[in-house]
């Protein structure tokens, strides 16, 4: 029962890191309409703390990021995309 337990905690490690409140969301951004675009907003997000990692799809101008939902929130990725000029919304969230 045990190993079973241990077992168990490492696959929710791994799926799904409940304790560590990751959260991964998809941003939208009409505005990401050249190659440069992305790294400027990659820049913007990454500045952000608790930002963990950032995708960008310039093909569907979208932005997926995953952060510390402790440190940050959507809105601050909202913000931070605004403020480096390219407004965005919320499409899509994954909580763990
Ligand atoms: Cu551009």
């Amino acid at each position: 029962m045990k190993r079973y337990f241990a077992m168990l905690m490492m696959t929710l490690a791994v799926n799904q890191p409940v304790w560590a409140a990751s959260r991964t969301v998809t941003l939208a951004i009409p505005g990401m309409s050249c190659a440069a675009c992305p790294i400027t907003l990659r820049i913007a997000l990454n500045r952000v703390t608790g930002v963990t990692a950032t995708t960008m799809n310039i093909d569907s101008r979208q932005a997926t990021v995953t952060f510390d939902d402790a440190k940050t929130d959507v809105e601050a990725l909202i913000r931070a995309t605004g403020d480096a000029g390219y407004p965005s919304t919320l499409i899509q969230g994954v909580s763990p």
